[in-house]
C-alpha cells in the first residue's frame, strides 16, 4: 500500500513532508488526468520551491466516490507510471494533494473550503460537458437541468458552474477576494468559454454580482497536453507486479506533458515554470488551436473508425499502415494547414511527434475513451478547420471520413451487429437520428447535420459539405471502416 511515507528503489520519493502541506488550491473533477498532470506539476513545483502553501484539495462532485476512498485509505499519496518511448518507465510518487473529497449529495462542505481565504485557485478538469455549453455556440444552455437547478437553488448548487457562482458570492459578502478559476479542460478558449458561462450564470441570479465577477476575477486560459488513459484491470496489475505493491491511486501515462497557461492570477500561483513543460504566455490560443486540431482531432477520427474497426486502443490503429498514413495526412493537410502561429512553426515535427506519442505501445488508450461526449467534441476538432478549407477550396476527406465515423458510432451499432455503449449527454437524441431514413443514407446524414447543438446551419448547408460527409458515410456503409480508411489512404 502506497502512503506518503512510501519509499521503493524504483520510486522517485517525495522530498518534502506532505504533512506540512497547506491548500491553496481547490481542484473540482479528481479524474485520472487531474492526478498526472497539474497535480504532479503542482508536487514538483512544491519539491523545487518549497512553496508549501499550494497543496490541492481535490473534489468529485459526480461519482468517483470509490476512488476518493482509495485515495484517503493511503493518504492521498498516488504513484505517477511515465512510460518512456524506449519501453522504460519513470515511477513518481505524488503527494501535493492534501485533501480529497467526493460530494455528490451534500456540497457544503466544498462550498466551505471553497469560501476560505487560503483558496486563491479553482482549477477544473470536469470533461467539456461539464460547462453545459451549447457545443456549437460555446454559450450557457440555460435549460440545461443542473443549471437550471442551481438557478432555482444557488444555495445548493450542483453543477461547477453553480459551486464557482456561490462561492464568489460568499466571498464578496465577506470581502474576502476572488480566487482565480483555471480551467484545465480540453475546450477551446476555455478560460474565456468558462469566464462566459460563469457570468451569464450569474447574470441570471443577480446583475451585481455579474458585474462583480466582470471584473475582479481572471480565468485563464490553458492548453493542456498529456496522454492519460483511464486505468484498467491489467494496467494496475501491471504496475503492482512492477512496484511490488499495490497502488489504488495509480495512474500511468506517457512520459510528455506540455501546459500553457495564460499568466493572469489574481491571489498568485505556483511556481509551476519550475518543471518540465510547463510555461506562462500572454495568449494560449495559437497552442490550444494547433493541440485541438491535430492532436484531438486526429484522436477522434482513430477513436470512430478504429472502434468500427475493431481496434480497442490507439497504438493498435497505429499498428495499421493505412491508419498512419490518413492520421499523418490529416494532421499535415487538413489541421495544420488551417492554423495561423504567431511565430514559424514546425508543424511536421509535431505531427512526428504525435504519430510517436500515439504509437506508444505502453499506452492503452481505449477508442472507446476517446469516443466518448462526441457531441462536446466534434465541433472545436473538426469543424473549425473544415469551414477554412471550404473557404479555400481545399479538401478534408479525413476530416469528412471521420464525421461519417461519428455517425456510424452513435448508432449504437457496429458492424457485427453488436451493440456500442454510446457515452454523450446526446445519446438518446443521436441514436434517435440514426434510426430514421435507415435506407435512406443521405437523408440519415442530413438529420445529424441538422443537429445545431454540433452543426451550425451554414455549415450544414454547405452543399460541398454536404456531398463530402455523404461520400465518406456510404463508403464506411458500404466497405466498412478499416477498408474505408484504405480507400481514402489510396488517393491521399
Ligand atoms: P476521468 O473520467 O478520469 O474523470 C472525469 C472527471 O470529470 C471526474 O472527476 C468526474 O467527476 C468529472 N465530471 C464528469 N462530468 C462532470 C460534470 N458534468 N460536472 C463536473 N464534473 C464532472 O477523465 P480524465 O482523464 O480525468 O479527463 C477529464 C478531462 O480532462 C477531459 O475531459 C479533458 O477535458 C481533460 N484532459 C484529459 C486528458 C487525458 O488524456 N485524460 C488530457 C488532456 C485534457
Ligand atoms: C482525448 C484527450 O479523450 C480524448 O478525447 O483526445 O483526452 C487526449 O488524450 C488529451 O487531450 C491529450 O492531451
Amino acid at each position: 500500500m502506497i502512503n506518503k511515507q512510501y519509499s521503493s528503489d524504483k520510486i522517485v520519493a517525495n522530498s518534502y513532508d506532505a504533512s506540512e502541506l497547506s491548500a491553496g488550491i481547490v481542484h473540482i473533477g479528481l479524474g485520472a488526468f487531474h492526478r498526472a498532470h497539474q497535480a504532479l506539476y503542482t508536487h514538483e513545483a512544491i519539491s523545487a520551491t518549497g512553496e508549501f502553501h499550494w497543496g490541492i484539495c481535490a473534489a468529485n462532485i459526480f461519482g468517483g466516490q470509490e476512488l476518493v476512498a482509495d485515495l484517503q485509505s493511503q493518504d492521498n499519496a498516488y504513484t505517477v507510471t511515465e512510460m518512456n518511448p524506449d519501453g522504460s518507465r519513470t515511477v513518481k510518487l505524488a503527494t501535493a494533494i492534501r485533501q480529497s473529497l467526493a460530494v455528490e449529495d451534500d456540497r457544503r462542505p466544498l462550498l466551505e473550503i471553497m469560501g476560505a481565504d487560503t483558496t486563491r485557485i479553482v482549477s477544473l478538469t470536469i470533461t467539456e460537458k461539464g460547462y453545459c455549453l451549447n457545443p456549437a455556440t460555446g454559450r450557457l444552455m440555460l435549460d440545461n437541468a443542473l443549471i437550471a437547478h442551481d438557478l432555482a437553488n444557488p444555495q445548493n448548487p450542483k453543477s461547477a458552474l453553480g459551486l464557482i457562482v456561490t462561492a464568489l458570492d460568499q466571498r464578496r459578502a465577506k470581502g474576502i477576494a476572488p480566487f482565480t478559476v483555471l480551467s484545465c479542460d480540453n475546450v477551446p478558449d476555455n478560460g474565456k468559454r468558462a469566464r462566459a458561462a460563469v457570468i451569464q450564470m450569474a447574470e441570471a441570479m443577480d446583475k451585481e454580482l455579474a458585474g462583480w465577477i466582470r471584473e475582479e476575477v481572471a480565468f485563464p486560459c490553458t492548453m493542456v497536453d498529456r496522454i492519460v488513459p483511464a486505468m484498467t484491470e491489467e494496467s494496475f496489475a501491471d504496475v503492482q507486479a512492477y512496484l511490488g505493491t499495490d497502488d489504488k491511486g495509480a495512474i500511468v501515462t506517457e512520459a510528455y506533458r506540455q501546459w500553457v497557461i495564460e499568466d493572469h492570477f489574481t491571489m498568485g500561483r505556483p511556481p509551476w515554470d519550475n518543471v518540465d513543460g510547463a510555461m506562462f504566455v500572454d495568449d494560449v490560443q495559437p497552442y490550444e488551436e494547433m493541440k485541438l486540431r491535430m492532436l484531438n482531432g486526429s484522436h477522434s477520427i482513430l477513436a470512430y473508425l478504429g472502434y468500427l474497426a475493431g481496434y480497442k486502443t490507439i497504438d493498435v490503429c497505429m499498428q495499421d499502415p493505412q491508419f498512419v498514413k490518413v492520421t499523418r495526412h490529416y494532421m499535415n493537410n487538413e489541421a495544420a494547414a488551417t492554423l495561423e502561429m504567431p511565430e514559424p512553426t514546425d508543424f511536421a515535427s509535431y505531427a512526428e511527434k504525435l504519430i510517436e506519442r500515439f504509437t506508444n505501445p505502453g499506452l492503452k488508450h481505449q477508442t472507446w475513451q476517446i469516443a466518448m461526449d462526441g457531441s462536446q467534441k466534434v465541433p472545436q476538432r473538426w469543424l473549425n478547420s473544415a469551414r477554412t478549407l471550404l473557404a479555400e477550396d481545399k479538401a478534408f476527406a479525413a476530416i469528412a471520413l471521420g464525421i461519417a465515423g461519428w455517425m456510424h458510432y452513435v448508432s449504437g451499432t457496429d458492424e457485427q451487429g453488436n451493440k456500442i455503449d454510446v457515452r454523450d449527454p446526446m445519446a438518446e437524441q443521436l441514436k434517435a437520428t440514426a434510426s430514421q431514413h435507415q435506407e435512406h443514407p443521405e437523408q440519415q446524414v442530413k438529420a445529424f447535420l441538422a443537429l445545431d447543438a454540433v452543426f451550425d446551419p451554414a455549415l450544414a448547408n454547405n452543399e460541398r459539405f454536404v456531398s463530402e460527409v455523404t461520400k465518406a458515410y456510404h463508403s464506411i456503409r458500404e466497405h466498412g471502416a478499416k477498408q474505408a480508411m484504405a480507400l481514402l489512404a489510396q488517393t491521399i
